[in-house]
């Protein structure tokens, strides 16, 4: 691959609506968008999913920036890579900084395909031509979120998941029941919980959940693995899998039976592809996460999820979800709870450039021809 330049871009755009966990309230989202241009001037596209501050992982904008401007786009001008797996490779050598990998990997995916005129699910080997689409309801009263799910439901939603912690979560989800008794909903409660709370996490096997995400510290599997064994509602990880490394030796120690997986928290599609796989073969269900994402990482989560063993509809939601207006297009739409798997070259999505521009806050361009 002959990389000509890479722009570097920070976009911001304000939410439709606050999106509100136990851990803050994100109202406006910042993100970055990696271009990468080949020397006969076709795009790849990748989004760097860091929120501004790190409640969510360790990363921020501003550390991935640092990481791409300073690692990782200097790593990659001064070697060779014929695929796009050769560039995750390439970046095993630098420790963790996931999604800052992951936006320039997750790019040069892209212009792989489109080199290829291939489709980027066809290229990762997705067999799905739809994906069921699932929403999240993050609400800080239940009222709120009785809307949201009324709402979502004649959107054609398939599946639900409610953000719980303690003391918004018993009442809240028995309430979602009375109202939607057979609604296919799961609980996230990012790391809300402690083993302490056992008897908590006990009672919501009463409302047959599909899954409860993450009850427990952010970096754990172990306490997990015992929590596993005191409920009947499966576990889903979805801080503590930050590699195959975790997602492998979370399922030895049961930890989960279930994992969420996003390409971003694991540094890109390969190490994404690679527990999907671990799982495929050991008939654990996965499932794509969302990171309250613009176009270019919803399109890369569509064909992650094309994969045959994302079995369980996954926070892939309309761009409409979150955004007036997305950076892609045509937008992502939900057309009777599935979002269709484009088949033209690459994440199959163009640039909606008005808007790109009237939300870019920074932009730095690196030339690779200098080599
Ligand atoms: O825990 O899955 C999560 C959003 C931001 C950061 C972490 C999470 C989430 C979501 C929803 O739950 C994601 C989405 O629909 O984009
Ligand atoms: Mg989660």
């Amino acid at each position: 691959m002959r990389i000509d330049q890479i722009k570097l871009r920070v976009i911001s755009m304000p939410l439709k609506s606050p999106f509100h966990t136990h851990l803050g309230t994100v109202t406006t989202r910042e993100g970055i968008i990696v271009e990468v241009i080949d020397s006969t001037g076709i795009s790849g596209y990748g989004e760097g999913v860091a929120f501004s501050t790190p409640w969510y992982t360790e990363e921020t904008v501003a550390t991935s920036l640092h990481i791409l401007s300073d690692v990782l786009i200097p790593l990659l001008k001064k070697s060779e890579i014929e695929h796009p797996e050769d560039a995750a490779i390439l970046f095993q050598s630098i420790r963790r900084n996931h999604m800052a990998k992951a936006a320039l990997e997750m790019a040069i995916w892209d212009l792989y395909a489109k080199l290829s005129s291939a489709s980027l699910s066809k290229v990762i080997g997705g067999t799905r031509s739809e994906i069921a689409s699932g929403v999240v309801i993050a609400a800080n009263s239940l009222p709120s979120a009785l809307n949201q799910i009324e709402k979502y439901l004649e959107e054609g939603y398939q599946r639900f998941k409610i953000k719980i912690s303690p003391g918004h979560d018993y009442s809240l989800l028995e309430e979602i029941r009375r109202h939607h008794p057979e609604l296919p909903i799961m609980a996230d409660a990012n790391s809300a919980y402690t083993l302490n709370d056992i008897d908590r996490l006990k009672a919501l096997d009463d409302f047959n959940l599909m899954m409860i995400e993450q009850p427990l510290a952010s970096d754990d599997i172990i306490e997990h693995s015992l929590l596993q064994k005191d409920i009947r509602t499966p576990i889903c990880l979805d801080e503590s899998i930050v590699s195959f490394h975790d997602a492998k030796n979370a399922i030895e120690i049961g930890s989960c039976k279930i994992i969420n997986i996003k390409a971003g928290r694991v540094g890109g599609l390969y190490e994404a592809k690679r527990i999907h796989n671990y799982c495929l073969d050991r008939g654990i269900e996965v499932w794509c996460g969302g990171m309250i994402e613009f176009g270019i990482s919803r399109a890369h989560n569509i064909a992650l999820a094309s994969l045959p063993g994302f079995t369980i509809p996954g926070d892939i939601s309309a761009s409409n979800r979150f955004w007036e207006e997305d950076i892609i297009t045509p937008e992502v739409s939900v057309n009777n709870g599935f979002v269709s798997v484009p088949e033209t070259p690459g994440i199959g999505f163009g640039i909606n450039a008005k808007r790109l521009k009237e939300t870019t806050v920074m932009e730095k361009v690196f030339k690779f021809n200098d080599k």
